[in-house]
């Protein structure tokens, strides 16, 4: 075998698979990867170009991942990877002060109300920790209050009951939470603002924080039932309690700004990512003044990270906002997103198949129930099976869905009318084959 001919033979997903599983715990760096949820293996990708993602054993699929969120403007947007470029240029990381960390703070407090003041790091789960912290240091309380099948990073207290990879896992409660953690954590089901209530009688004095998914999607794709979101903040004022919006999913992603700008709601502190990255490792928290400058060096929270304000992460961050800036982007993509689901609905409808599918900007739910999805339990309920084998049959159909019927699916500005087209065509194959 020449060197060539082994290059190519080394260059598929069976081998690849291979390797990493001698080298990387499970063969992934992320769990829902695995495809364990949806069986069969799991692919390699190689590259990825507006709203395609092609895998080394030279396939190209229609995106409805969007790197779980970030690729809002389409993936390798030749204005990002310009900005990329350039920056690099000048250096990786400096491990210091740099003008770009300003400049995409400024465009995303213009776009908040709720934030007077952010703080960059590097992951969602950081952005949720940190800003956990700093509820409790700023109203001198240690309860949390998280909604089941709610998902906010690996943060120890917050995997409990937990959404996304941990229920596609049947493990909401990690191992390895100290139990004094997890008790921190109380729990109501999402949309229900009564438990929500009953907790907050009895725990209220010692709740520092509600943590809250605006949209939650890391159990499907679930709306806020009317009048829920403005419950939770009526409820953190009569407690003296901060509401936090875990807006990492929805972040610029929904609309600008967030789901609070499309609510009216003001969050005490929100915790973003994904798509303020534009695909490189950025996440943040934000809010007022007051509470902010509770971080050190300004006040006692210590909070801090090497590649915190990355100047390589920055340029794609403020490439990405730009474009998404721009008049009519948001709508552009709730319409796509609206006929997609739609599409599909009818698509599932003429075969029988039980599905409920919604959207709100560019982020999509299509669950497999009978019946609209208000929390966890409705989650569960889904047929998960079913959605394992439609994921498979769309793979065949050139379609990249996400490997766990409990996480939400993203569109790009880079989804044209023939893409969307073709995943309506795609699904209603799907489904002609799955129902007969
Ligand atoms: N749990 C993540 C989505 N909600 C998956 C992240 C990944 O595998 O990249």
């Amino acid at each position: 075998m020449t060197r060539i001919d082994e290059a190519i033979t080394q260059r598929n997903s069976n081998v690849l698979r291979q390797k990493a599983l001698g080298v990387l715990a499970g063969g992934v760096n992320s769990p829902v990867r695995a495809f364990r949820a949806v069986g069969g293996e799991p692919i390699f990708l190689e590259r990825a170009s507006g709203c395609h993602v092609f895998d080394v054993d030279g396939n190209q699929y229609i995106d409805l991942v969007g790197s779980w969120g970030p690729a809002i403007v389409g993936h390798a947007h030749p204005k990002v990877v310009e900005a990329v470029q350039e920056a690099a240029v000048d250096g990786l990381s400096f491990g210091a002060c740099c003008a770009s960390e300003a400049e995409l703070a400024e465009i995303i407090v213009g776009a908040l109300p709720s934030v007077e003041l952010l703080r960059m790091v590097s992951s969602g789960t950081e952005a949720t920790m940190s800003a956990m912290r700093l509820a409790r240091a700023a109203t001198g309380r240690d309860k949390i209050i998280k909604f089941t099948g709610c998902y906010h990073g690996h943060v120890d207290g917050l995997l409990v009951a937990a959404g996304s990879g941990a229920a596609t896992f049947g493990e909401p409660d990690s191992a390895g939470v100290p139990r004094a953690y997890a008790q921190l954590t109380l729990l109501a089901p999402y949309n229900d603002l009564s438990a929500v209530a009953k907790i907050m009688a009895e725990h209220g004095q010692d709740v520092a924080a509600i943590l809250v998914e605006p949209i939650a999607g890391n159990m499907g794709y679930i709306a806020p039932a009317p009048g829920f979101l403005e419950g939770l903040r009526t409820m953190c004022d009569s407690h003296s309690s901060l509401l936090v919006f875990d807006e990492v999913m929805t972040g610029f992603r929904v609309g600008w700004g967030g789901y609070q700008n499309l609510s009216n709601l003001s969050p005490d502190i929100t915790c973003l990512g994904k798509v303020v990255g534009g695909g490189m490792p950025v996440a943040a928290f934000g809010g007022p003044r007051h509470i902010m400058e509770k971080l050190s060096p300004l006040g006692p929270v210590y909070q801090a990270g090497t590649l915190s304000g990355n100047p390589i992460a920055m340029a794609a961050g403020i490439a990405t906002l730009q474009i998404c800036q721009a008049s009519g982007f948001y709508d552009d993509l709730s319409v796509k997103a609206t006929s997609l689901t739609h599409g599909i609905q009818t698509a599932a409808d003429s075969t029988g198949i039980p599905l409920q599918t919604s959207s709100t900007g560019g982020m999509l739910g299509l669950s497999f129930s009978n019946r609209p999805l208000s929390n966890f339990d409705d989650a569960q309920a889904c047929d998960h099976d079913l959605y394992a084998r439609f994921f498979q049959e769309m793979l065949k159909e050139g379609i990249w869905l996400p490997p766990s019927g409990y996480e939400a699916m993203f569109i790009s500005a880079a989804h044209d009318e023939k893409a969307i087209e073709s995943i309506i065509q795609a699904t209603a194959n799907a489904f002609g084959r799955l129902s007969s």
